[in-house]
């Protein structure tokens, strides 16, 4: 495994810093309020989270711009929501299934997106979001944007044939899109044992994708490999896979309590937890971040008491924009040329974004 850590310190600002545990910590927050709604009846179906992984989906979309896309974050990745910037309310709203602007209430959990700035929704089929995401990277080369794709899966979504096409057609062609594989040992209750004889980063150079894998409970790290990933990707050298390696805390979703996961593998694993480690780190250096996690609780807490009071949808459009019945007009995918970021110095390391 790569160190990182000098490279993240030619990189990040005490501001990125703080602003990565930040983040970390609102999913975090989210996620657990979100497993006690469930619990009260006010989330149907069942919730899923991504406890243990934060570090995973925050840290890789801190290095995005405005204009690159998340295609699409899955559900261990609400951080790629939070850092792109959609609406805390709204996403809880979404979660109970109560009127909001992402779903409309038509989906009550993980599959939603926001095209505005720049997340585009999930499906369930595994990994079906690899083959788009790597079709917007198509399309930003013909078109010939500054801007690269995204997307997330998991270790058991590398068995499936759309992995190998992805893969394929992004190396054959050298398509600015990040494939960031999130292996947290298990897929369900199969372990990665019984999911690959060999490790999927072993794949990548038989594709001509570019590989590096990381420590996924170090934000930095990911962070450091996803923004090296992007540089390469607009220099026009192609993709990169990333595998960042880390373990699923909790069951599939909250309906699975996971009794087939050896105790002492979970005990192993929350020893390196990944907000812990982050918090521990930032003291160190000299940052007080003592005050963080009750800002984020006070933050949770008001998008929960606003999303409550939010309606149910009209049970009679319930079968109203369910399907596509026209070409969406004028919408752009994400914030264009704006030179926003979670990472600060993205601002001044976009020359041609006004240009764009
Ligand atoms: C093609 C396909 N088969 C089965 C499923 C059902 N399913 C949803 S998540 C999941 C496990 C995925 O494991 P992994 O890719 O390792 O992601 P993780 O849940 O560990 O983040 C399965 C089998 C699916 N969504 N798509
Ligand atoms: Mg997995």
């Amino acid at each position: 495994m790569e160190s990182f850590d000098r490279r993240a310190g030619e990189l990040l600002s005490d501001d990125d810093r703080v602003g990565l545990l930040r983040q970390m910590l609102l999913m975090r927050a989210v996620e657990e309020r979100g497993n006690a709604l469930y619990k009260q009846g006010k989330i149907p179906g069942s919730f899923y989270d991504g406890r243990g992984q934060e570090a995973v989906s925050v840290g890789a979309t801190w290095a995005l711009s405005g204009a690159d896309p998340v295609c699409s974050p899955l559900i261990r990745d609400l951080g790629a929501h939070l850092v792109k910037g959609t609406d805390l309310t709204q996403i809880f709203q979404h979660y109970m299934g109560r009127e909001n602007a992402l779903s409309h209430g038509r989906e009550g959990n993980v599959h939603f997106g926001d095209k505005g700035v720049g997340v585009v929704g999930m499906v369930s089929m595994l990994p079906d979001m690899m083959v788009v995401a790597t079709g917007l990277a198509m399309a930003y080369r013909m078109r010939a944007e500054q801007r690269c794709a995204l997307t997330f899966f998991g270790d058991g979504a590398t068995s499936r044939g759309d992995w190998h096409e992805a893969m394929n057609w992004a190396g054959l062609d050298r398509l600015p899109v990040i494939f960031l594989m999130e292996c947290n040992q298990l897929a369900y209750s199969t372990p990665s044992a019984r999911q690959f004889a060999r490790d999927p980063i072993e794949r990548a150079a038989a594709y001509g994708v570019h590989a590096t894998t990381v420590d996924g409970n170090d934000v930095e790290a990911v962070f450091v490999a996803a923004h090296d990933a992007r540089e390469r990707a607009l220099a026009g050298d192609g993709p990169t896979l990333i595998e960042a390696q880390t373990f699923r805390m909790h069951g599939h979703g909250a309906h699975d309590d996971a009794r087939y996961v050896d105790p002492g593998l979970i005990a192993e694993w929350a020893a390196r937890d990944p907000i812990d480690r982050y918090s521990a780190r930032l003291t160190e250096r000299g940052l007080d971040v003592t005050g963080l996690a009750e800002d984020v609780a006070a933050e949770v807490a008001e998008a929960v008491a606003v999303a409550l009071t939010a309606p149910m949808p009209d049970p009679a459009t319930a079968t109203e924009g369910v399907f596509c019945t026209s070409a969406p007009a004028g919408e752009q995918l994400g914030r264009g040329a704006e030179r926003w970021s979670g990472f600060a110095a993205m601002a001044q390391r976009l020359p041609s974004a006004a240009a764009a």
